[in-house]
C-alpha cells in the first residue's frame, strides 16, 4: 500500500513485463536493469555539465562525419563499458563506433544485441537544451554458442526488434520504454535514485496539431516535400490548420513532445550534402527505435513511401527520411511523399 504511493519503479515494472512473456527467461530485464544504471550515470553528469570541464568538442570527427563531443565519448564509453559485462550481449554498435563492438574474449555472452545513440542532439548539449540516449535490442538470428555473430544479425528489420526506448535529460530525466507491450515512461526522482512509473501505456493522439522540421532545409526538399510542409502552414478551419511548429533540434525532445500532445516529426530527404541524400537520421540507432516505440503508441512512422519498420538495413549506419507521430499526420505526410496524393 505504501509502496504504491510513491510508485512503481522500474524494476517492479521490468518484472512484471517479464511475466507477460511466458517464454522469457530474465536476460531482457537484466539487461534493461544494467542500461539504466548507466544512463543515471549520464544524466548525473549532463546535469553538473556546466560546472566541469565536459563541455565542448573533442576536436575529432565521427564515423557521421559529425564533430565529437566530449559528453558524446563520455556517454558511448559508459554504456559500452557497462554494458560489456552483463553477459546478455554478442556485440554492441554505437553511433560513435564504425563497426560492431565486440564483448571482450573472457566475458560472458548471450543472443541480444544493443544498437544505441549514446547522445542524441549533441549540438544542443552546450546551451542547456535536453538531449537524450537512444537505444533499439535485437535478438541474434545465427545460432549456436560457438558460432561467432554476423553483421546480418545486426543489419534485421526494425519489426524484429525486442524492446526499444529512449532517455531523455531535461528538465527531468524521464525513460520511455517498450518491450513490445505497450509504451510506458518513467521519470527518476534524482533524491532517491530511483524511476518511477508517471506515464502508463501511453497512447499518441490518432491526430495532433504539431508539425515538428528543420524549416530552414525548405531551399534543400523536393516539391512533395515543400507542398506538405505548406500544407500544415495553410489555414483551413475544416482541419484545424495551420497547425503550430516546433522543434528543439534534438530528435529525443521532439519527437518526446508529439508522443505526448500529438502532432508530427519530420526529417525528410534534402539535397543539402550529396552524402547524405537521404536526410540526417540514422535508420538503427534513431528511426527504428522511435518507430517501434510510436507504433506500439498507435501512431505510425514511415520514410514516405512505407512502414520504417520494415525497411531492410543494408548497413549499420545508413540513413532515412523519417516521417513519425500521430498515424493521421504521418499517413497524410506519407500520401504527399511518395506523390499519391490527389
Ligand atoms: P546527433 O545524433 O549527432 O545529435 O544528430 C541527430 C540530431 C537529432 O537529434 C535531431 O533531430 C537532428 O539531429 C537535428 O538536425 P538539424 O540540426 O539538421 O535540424
Ligand atoms: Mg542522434
Amino acid at each position: 500500500m505504501a509502496r504504491k504511493a510513491i510508485g512503481t519503479t522500474i524494476t517492479e515494472h521490468l518484472l512484471k513485463q517479464q511475466r507477460s512473456h511466458p517464454q522469457a527467461t530474465g536476460s531482457l530485464t537484466h539487461l534493461l536493469s544494467e542500461l539504466i544504471v548507466a544512463a543515471k550515470v549520464i544524466s548525473r553528469e549532463v546535469n553538473k555539465a556546466g560546472l566541469v570541464d565536459i563541455l565542448g568538442a573533442t576536436g575529432d570527427v565521427n564515423i557521421q562525419g559529425e564533430q565529437v563531443q566530449k559528453l558524446d565519448i563520455f556517454a558511448h564509453r559508459i554504456i559500452t563499458e557497462r554494458m560489456q559485462h552483463v553477459g546478455q550481449l554478442c556485440c554492441i554498435a554505437s553511433e560513435e563506433y564504425a563497426d560492431l563492438i565486440d564483448i571482450p574474449p573472457n566475458f560472458p555472452k548471450g543472443d541480444y544485441i544493443l544498437l544505441m545513440d549514446p547522445l542524441d542532439g549533441s549540438s544542443n548539449i552546450d546551451v542547456n537544451v535536453s538531449i537524450g540516449t537512444i537505444f533499439s535490442i535485437l535478438k541474434r538470428q545465427s545460432s549456436g554458442s560457438n558460432v561467432d555473430y554476423q553483421l546480418s544479425d545486426a543489419l534485421q528489420p526494425g519489426y524484429r526488434q525486442v524492446a526499444a526506448g529512449y532517455f531523455v535529460y531535461g528538465s527531468s530525466t524521464i525513460l520511455v520504454y517498450t518491450t513490445g507491450t505497450g509504451v510506458h515512461g518513467f521519470t527518476l526522482i534524482p533524491s532517491v535514485g530511483e524511476f518511477l512509473l508517471s506515464h502508463e501505456d501511453i497512447k499518441i493522439p490518432e491526430r495532433g496539431n504539431i508539425y515538428s522540421v528543420n524549416e530552414s532545409n525548405y531551399a534543400y526538399w523536393d516539391n512533395n516535400t515543400r507542398d506538405l510542409v505548406n500544407y500544415f502552414k495553410t489555414m483551413d478551419a475544416e482541419t484545424k490548420r495551420p497547425y503550430t511548429s516546433r522543434y528543439v533540434g534534438s530528435l529525443v525532445a521532439d519527437f518526446h513532445r508529439n508522443l505526448l500532445k500529438g502532432g508530427i516529426f519530420m526529417y525528410p530527404a534534402d539535397t543539402k550534402d550529396p552524402k547524405k541524400p537521404k536526410g540526417k537520421l540514422r535508420l538503427m540507432v534513431e528511426a527504428n527505435p522511435m518507430a517501434m516505440i510510436v507504433e506500439q503508441a498507435g501512431g505510425y512512422a514511415s520514410d514516405g513511401h512505407g512502414p520504417v519498420l520494415e525497411v531492410e538495413p543494408q548497413s549499420l549506419h545508413q540513413r532515412t527520411p523519417l516521417f513519425i507521430g500521430s498515424k493521421q499526420d504521418v499517413l497524410l505526410a506519407e500520401s504527399f511523399i511518395s506523390g499519391n496524393r490527389r
